[in-house]
């Protein structure tokens, strides 16, 4: 067993070049590759690694949050990436990079290097994203919901993914306070707002029951309804996009929950791009119906050919399943709609926030369009329980 150290770029360079595996697939000395960090995300370290024959991503767990050294944390995040990124792979082989290698003692990965790729939040700010890059997200994530589920595999297959993914209890706990309460929390020391502008809406949001109690039931679907195995972090820093090849990275808060959870949280991040970029609110809604429409077809495709493989539904004639699968995808897009307006609220107030908002040119602008996702997140919240539709949630959109 190898004590865990946190490795620099040398450190990288000698670990690379006594792994085999990795050494082989850079090619030429270890002397000449060429290893650059590219660390981004809040949590980990990551760097890039080039050679003669190939490259590599290699990322690590640091023993705190990476952009706060005092808030402590175990290292196991990479050993649940690791976990989920070989449970989805059989599913959305193409959709993500490949991961070839996890060493359990110093928690780091090495996988496929996504170049010339650029992370989707920084495409679109810059303009190179080319539009329908939602339609590889819907697909991934219809895909590895459905597949992932009870209705796809039997229960004993599912119970044991339910269990290990449970342990991660680090990263869901990050979720749970700084997705689903704190922002919601009058004092929350995690929270902060360009302040004083938005001051009077953050006061009525932290004070309002019928928000409170649209949010615990939010809450509740996302702790108690364990329907198949989620990102758990499904934002537009997480997809990698160079013209139509679109890439999820980052799996790390992966758990089981209600599948409405990942596609809410990407949704919340397309209006998100809306608030800070009036004029791409069509474009937003475009690939908000793309998303839905690619989600639905592959997840209810999936259903019809395997769905009497678990032990969910094999009973059921086709008519009997057609109706479930409508009934499932209205419950789907009501879930969605409530973590969306979650997703809007707490990155704009809450401790990880979006660097979107930096397309507006001076404060009072960006305020404007922080107080207008913020009324969006709330309206989104409020009206989840009744929105079944693509076409009813884009009714809700007032941004
Ligand atoms: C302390 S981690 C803060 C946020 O960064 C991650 O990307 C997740 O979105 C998390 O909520
Ligand atoms: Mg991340």
């Amino acid at each position: 067993m190898t004590a865990y150290r946190t490795l620099d770029i040398e450190g990288w360079r000698a670990y690379l070049a006594s792994t085999p595996d990795l050494a082989s697939r850079l090619g030429g000395r270890s002397e000449g590759w060429q290893l650059r960090e590219v660390s981004d995300g809040n949590l980990n370290n990551v760097f890039l690694v080039s050679g003669p024959l190939g490259g590599l991503c290699c990322k690590q767990s640091l023993p705190h949050v990476r952009v706060d050294p005092d808030w402590k944390m175990p290292l196991t995040r990479t050993d649940f990436e690791a976990r989920y990124m070989r449970a989805v792979a059989p599913h959305v082989g193409h959709l993500m990079p490949a991961l070839y290698h996890f060493d359990p003692d110093l928690h780091l990965l090495a996988m496929e290097s996504l170049t010339p790729h650029r992370v989707l939040r920084g495409a679109l700010a810059t303009g190179v994203a080319a539009a329908g890059f939602s339609a590889r997200i819907g697909e991934y994530v219809g895909r590895a919901a459905f597949l992932t589920s009870w209705r796809a595999r039997p229960f004993e297959a599912v119970t044991e993914q339910v269990a290990a993914f449970a342990a991660n209890t680090t990263l869901t706990r990050i979720t749970v306070d700084l997705v689903l309460t704190a922002p919601y929390r009058a004092g929350c020391k995690r929270n902060h707002w360009l302040s004083p502008e938005l001051d009077d809406i953050v006061g009525e949001l932290q004070s309002d029951p019928q928000l409170a109690s649209a949010v615990s039931r939010l809450q509740e679907r996302f702790l108690t309804a364990p329907q198949a195995l989620l990102h758990g972090d499904l934002h537009t820093g997480s997809i990698m996009v160079d013209g139509d090849d679109v890439r999820v990275i980052d799996g790390e808060f992966a758990l089981y929950g209600p599948i409405g959870f990942d596609a809410g949280l990407y949704v919340g991040n397309l209006l998100l791009h809306a608030a800070a970029n009036p004029g791409r609110l069509d474009w937003m809604c475009d690939e908000i119906e793309t998303f839905w429409r690619h989600f639905e077809r592959n997840y209810r495709t999936l259903w019809s050919e395997r769905g009497r493989s678990g032990d969910i539904g094999a009973l059921l004639d086709d008519s009997g399943q057609q109706q479930a699968q409508v009934a499932a995808c209205h419950a789907i897009m009501k879930d969605l709609t409530g973590f969306a307006g979650l997703e809007m609220i707490r990155r704009t107030i809450g401790y990880a926030q979006v660097s979107d908002y930096d397309a507006r040119p001076n404060r009072a602008e960006r305020a404007e369009a922080m107080r207008e996702a913020l009324m969006q997140g709330r309206a989104l919240i409020l009206h989840a329980g009744r929105t079944e539709t693509p076409g009813a949630l884009l009714d809700l959109i007032t941004l």
